[in-house]
């Protein structure tokens, strides 16, 4: 019979060699074994994702290869996300989510849709690179009530400030809380830009959300 730590060292050795078939593989065991999906995603796909970058500064890897460790890794989140649980939420909400113009890098923001779906937000996700006015006019199409967006990269961080900047100028920014997230994307740098919060991970972002539409329907009295 395959052990647990057999399945993780399964798994974390496919993403780090770009194997998705075996990663999806691994996923499949951890989905027998009833592992904790989220776990493996993020705590050891993370470990994995640690290795890569590593060897990508050593030049080790390049770029062809990270894009093979990326694709292995949604290999497994595609297997294991219909069994990652979040508490349900007893407010719902609609929640507009992407990844910030200039940035392709979407694993983190994939998380946090599964999540935040898992727990019952309605969640209309705009995808990666995608153009800063798109998060403004999607939140006042759909009347949404979280603005969430994501960043990996210095370069499209400031993106964020703007999306906010935007929301401001056409008298929205009092409708919607807004999150922010993403490798570089700090606490303190979030609420230097006036975003609400930073969840660090994809899990935190369930009860950070949470918290927002309730405090949010309080102060707006649940209508747009
Ligand atoms: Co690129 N990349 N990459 N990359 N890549 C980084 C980000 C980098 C740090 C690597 C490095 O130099 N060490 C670096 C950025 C440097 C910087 O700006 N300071 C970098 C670079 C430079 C680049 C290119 C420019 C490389 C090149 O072409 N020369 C290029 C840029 C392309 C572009 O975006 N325009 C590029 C390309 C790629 C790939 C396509 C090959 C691939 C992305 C594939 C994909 O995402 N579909 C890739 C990858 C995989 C990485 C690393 C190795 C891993 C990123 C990742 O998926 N992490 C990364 C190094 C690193 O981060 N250590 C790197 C796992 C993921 C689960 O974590 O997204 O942080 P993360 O999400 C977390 C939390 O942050 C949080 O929840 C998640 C966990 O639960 N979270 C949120 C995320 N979003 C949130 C939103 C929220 C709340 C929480 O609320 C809204």
């Amino acid at each position: 019979m395959v052990t647990e730590q057999e399945i993780v060292d399964g798994f974390v050795k496919a993403v780090i060699d770009g194997d998705e078939d075996h990663a999806a593989g691994w996923a499949k065991e951890a989905v027998t074994a009833n592992m904790d999906a989220y776990t493996l995603v993020t705590k050891h796909g993370g470990d994995a994702v640690s290795v890569v970058n590593s060897k990508y500064e050593k030049k080790e890897y390049f770029v062809p290869e990270v894009l093979c460790s990326a694709n292995a890794l949604n290999a497994g989140v595609a297997v294991l996300s219909p069994h990652m649980k979040a508490n349900k939420t007893t407010v719902p909400a609609v929640v507009v989510l992407g990844v910030c113009e200039g940035d392709i890098h979407d694993i983190g923001k994939n998380l946090v849709k599964i999540m935040l779906s898992a727990a019952g937000f309605k969640v209309i996700d705009l995808g990666r690179d995608v153009p800063l006015m798109k998060f403004v006019d999607t939140a006042k199409e759909s009347k949404a009530d979280i603005v969430g967006m994501s960043a990996l990269m210095s370069t499209t961080m400031p993106g964020m400030k703007k999306v906010i900047g935007f929301l401001q100028e056409q008298g929205i920014r009092n409708k919607v809380k807004v999150i922010v997230g993403g490798g570089p994307v700090t606490k303190d740098w979030a609420l230097s830009i006036g975003a609400d919060d930073r969840p660090h991970d994809a899990s935190v972002a369930v009860g950070v959300t949470k918290d927002l539409v309730e405090k949010l329907k309080k102060e707006r009295g649940q209508t747009w």
